[in-house]
């Protein structure tokens, strides 16, 4: 009976558990009402007096060693459970940063849906373009500084491929492709051989307009221009157009709008001026119209372009447009929505 009793103390101090449920069981197949050690005890009074005392001493030594490895056990998987292996569902959760729109997305997309609501679709085309669609059906003359090398980035010497200097390509691209009525807006990204400074990068993003149809005017231009002001800079926004210059528009111009920050009384932002240049505009040339298959007799078109880091920096506040492209997690993370 003794050496039952010493191997079960083997066994016991040799038990290991890696649930809270095979504790239990090891509990209940020791210590349990028909236990094993239960079980002995119970047969204590079988025992001869002269070994009464040495199995008593071993009975005890087995019990306790089982009562403490139970104890041992159950407050070590207590811990490994608390310790984030399991979930502890009253605990507050952890935020998680979910990431956020770009401010340049955030803006491209506000342009865009305004001038959806107007009824323009949106077009997009090739970065990497040729020199037709990007100056010669667009009525610029030869000589033109913008087909400069210090200009134009062209892939290959001498090359007739480059990269598109604005997004007005896709809109030759569309010509190509439909008849009027055309009425589409692009954005996408550009690039010029320009040194890169707080003001200006040698890429950049751009949302042009174009509207061809018969009897487009001066008017309509104006009046599109004015709902997108309202609509983008706010519902008090005045504008006024400067006559300007653009190869592929006669007349040209570009367009103030009224300084939302000091409403138009003059403030740093506007230089005192209480007006900010946003975009440039004008009725499509009717060279441009007849290069690209469109009978000038007929139709007439306004078009329209505009910087989207040039916008974002005035909406946001951003003095460097280097911030755009740097990716840098503590500028991005301010315009996350909540
Ligand atoms: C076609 C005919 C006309 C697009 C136009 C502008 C005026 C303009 C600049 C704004 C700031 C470029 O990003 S920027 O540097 N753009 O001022 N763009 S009219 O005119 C077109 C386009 C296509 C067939």
């Amino acid at each position: 009976m003794l050496e039952v009793i010493e191997q079960l103390i083997k066994e016991v101090s040799q038990f290991s558990a890696e649930s809270k449920e095979q504790v239990e069981q090891f509990r209940v197949e020791m210590l349990g009402k028909k236990g094993k050690i239960t079980q002995l005890f119970k047969e204590f009074k079988n025992v001869a007096v002269e070994q009464k005392k040495e199995f008593g001493k071993q009975l005890n030594i087995l019990k306790t060693t089982t009562q403490q490895q139970v104890d041992e056990f159950k407050t070590r998987l207590d811990n490994v459970e608390n310790d984030g292996t399991s979930t502890d569902m009253s605990l507050p959760g952890n935020a998680e940063y979910a990431g956020s729109r770009h401010p340049l997305s955030i803006v491209l997309n506000e342009i865009v849906e305004i001038f959806k609501r107007l009824g323009f679709t949106i077009s997009t085309g090739p970065e990497i373009e040729d020199d037709w669609h990007v100056f010669s059906a667009l009525n610029f003359p030869e000589e033109h500084p913008a087909r400069d090398m210090q200009d134009t980035f062209f892939i290959g010497n001498g090359s007739d491929v480059l990269l598109r200097t604005h997004t007005s390509s896709v809109q030759v691209r569309a010509m190509e492709n439909k008849k009027p009525p055309i009425r589409i807006i692009m954005p996408g990204r550009v690039y010029r051989n320009e040194a890169v400074s707080a003001r200006s990068h040698c890429f950049f993003h751009q949302v042009e307009g174009l509207y061809i149809d018969e009897n487009v005017s001066f008017a309509d231009l104006k009046q599109t221009l004015l709902y997108f002001a309202k609509e983008f800079y706010g519902h008090n926004t005045k504008i006024r157009l400067r006559p300007s210059y653009f190869p592929f528009t006669e007349p040209s111009a570009e367009m103030d709008v009224s300084c939302s920050l000091c409403s138009g009384k003059g403030c740093n932002v506007c230089k005192y001026t209480g007006w900010l240049e946003v975009l440039g505009c004008g009725m499509v040339d009717p060279n441009v119209l007849e290069l690209n298959g469109i009978d000038n007799k007929k139709y007439t078109g306004f078009a329209f372009g505009m910087g989207i880091e040039r916008t974002a920096m005035l909406r946001y506040g951003v003095k460097d447009i280097r911030m755009f492209f740097e990716n840098d997690l503590r500028f991005l993370r301010q315009f996350q929505e909540i």
